[in-house]
């Protein structure tokens, strides 16, 4: 075992403990009230589940293991004479629960380097699609393929106690988080460029490998890949994505099996695939207005049009955050850095100025501000990554880190097959009317 492992379970073990006392002592305990309206409008509020990698507060955005993005940014491991973290180490913080030294990041990514071979099958899986088929759903079905290699499953098939299942979870996790690159680069390069791949490069770390198999070397578009790829990876556990890998997890599908089902989550147009919406929907707003660069008013009409349509303005609204994404302010700190007179960039940001008023005026959206999908499209467009319907993938890979790390958690922690009660609308008729006939 490598000793990321090693210490991973110590750390899983002293964190079991805790949970069977937690249990045993204060088990009972109310958390909070649970309303017919929140049943009925997507579970919204109510706590129901335990996802040790992250914590999301509505205000403040998401955190870490208790570190915030700028915290992050700032105390991460770089490469040398860089300014953004290795995603790296933001999958050691979340999995250890400590920041990581440059030795621990170094470790993550030699380790990821030598598991990146992906076996041939899944390549011909990729290539039996027509090229029109979208990313994602190349990208869900190589993942899909990738399952041979599960090593759950076949210890599993062959009788593995328990108390050994995080630890072949484990193993999968890091062998399907190494091969997502190259089978992502390989979907873009078939798709867009003629079918040109480039081989990876083990001597660049994770982030870099990936940006040099699509076919980029410059050094600022590294840095965005890294910034991208780390603050992506997770936003706690009740988002689409990530709740639905933990889902499929407990019923002790294979990690392969539990990242596709988060992927063909993440391939939604109201989660993951908004940045392709919003690039679209600014592309069909400057078409119709006939500018690469619309002014404030003219920004503020579409938007009211797009309302009037029934029609959501993407990039815009979260289930829990309720101020502006930390993630789309990162974007931007990074933009303002590199690329401040790009015009679409300067769009996003007139966009940020004029939309929150708004949305707000509508009386019913309960966060009109801008969510991590706002900015990074117009930021990959910057640097020529313009093909709109590849960014879900890419936010793909980064989410792996969060899910699958959690994943690794969730058997450590030997959590249970989940199984909330649902009721009927008739079962709810019948609670109200005996409720009435109480009062
Ligand atoms: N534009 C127009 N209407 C919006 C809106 C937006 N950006 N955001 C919310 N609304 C509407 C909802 O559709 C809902 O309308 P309804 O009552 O007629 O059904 C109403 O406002 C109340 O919704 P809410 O409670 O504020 O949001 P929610 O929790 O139901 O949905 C989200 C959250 C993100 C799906 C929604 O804000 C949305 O559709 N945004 C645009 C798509 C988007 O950017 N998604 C990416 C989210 C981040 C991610 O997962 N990557």
């Amino acid at each position: 075992m490598g000793y990321v492992k090693d210490l991973f379970k110590e750390k899983a073990d002293v964190q079991s403990k805790d949970i069977k006392t937690i249990i045993e002592q204060n088990g009972n305990k109310k958390l909070e009230d649970v309303t017919l309206a929140q049943v009925y409008q997507g579970m919204r509020g109510i706590t129901g589940l335990v996802t040790e990698t992250s914590l999301l507060d509505s205000n403040e955005g998401i955190r870490f293991r208790g570190f915030s993005i700028p915290e992050l940014r700032e105390k991460l491991p770089k490469v040398e004479g860089g300014n953004e973290p290795l995603p790296e180490g933001l999958f050691y913080l979340m999995l250890i629960g400590e920041l990581p030294t440059q030795t621990d990041v170094d470790h993550i990514s030699d380790t990821w380097s030598r598991r990146s071979h992906v076996p041939n099958h899944v390549f011909h899986v990729i290539e039996s699609f027509p090229t029109s088929a979208h990313p994602m759903t190349q990208f869900c079905a190589a993942i899909m393929a990738l399952q041979t290699e599960s090593k759950f499953t076949k210890a599993y098939s062959e009788g593995v106690s328990k108390k050994e299942h995080w630890s072949y979870v484990y193993e999968d996790a890091m062998t399907l988080i190494s091969r997502l690159p190259r089978i992502a680069a390989y979907i873009y390069r078939r798709k867009y460029k003629n079918g040109e791949h480039i081989h990876p490069d083990g001597m660049q770390d994770w982030s870099g490998n990936f940006a040099h198999m699509l076919g980029y070397e410059d050094e600022s578009f590294k840095e965005l890949m890294r910034l991208y790829l780390t603050i992506h990876a997770d936003h706690e556990g009740g988002n689409v994505s990530a709740h639905a890998t933990h889902l499929v997890g407990s019923a002790l599908s294979d990690p392969y099996l539990s990242f596709a089902a988060g992927m063909t989550g993440l391939a939604g147009p109201l989660h993951g695939l908004a940045n392709q919406e919003v690039i679209r929907w600014i592309d069909e707003m400057c078409t119709e207005l006939n500018s690469q660069e619309p002014s404030k008013e003219e920004i503020a009409e579409y938007i009211k049009k797009t309302l009037l349509q029934g029609k959501v303005v993407p990039g815009y609204g979260h289930a829990v955050l309720r101020k502006t994404d930390p993630r789309f302010l990162a974007q931007m700190e990074f933009a303002k850095r590199h690329c401040p007179d790009d015009s679409l960039i300067k769009t996003v940001w007139n966009i940020y100025d004029v939309a929150p008023p708004i949305l707000e005026s509508t009386g019913k959206i309960k966060n009109p501000w801008p969510n991590v999908d706002a900015h990074s499209g117009a930021l990959l467009k910057h640097y020529g990554l313009v093909e709109e319907d590849f960014y879900t993938v890419l936010f793909g890979v980064s989410r792996a880190l969060g899910v699958l790390s959690s994943l690794c958690w969730d058997r450590a922690l030997g959590f249970p097959i989940e199984r909330p009660k649902s009721i009927t609308t008739e079962w709810v008729k019948k609670f109200l009317k005996q409720a009435e006939s109480v009062a």
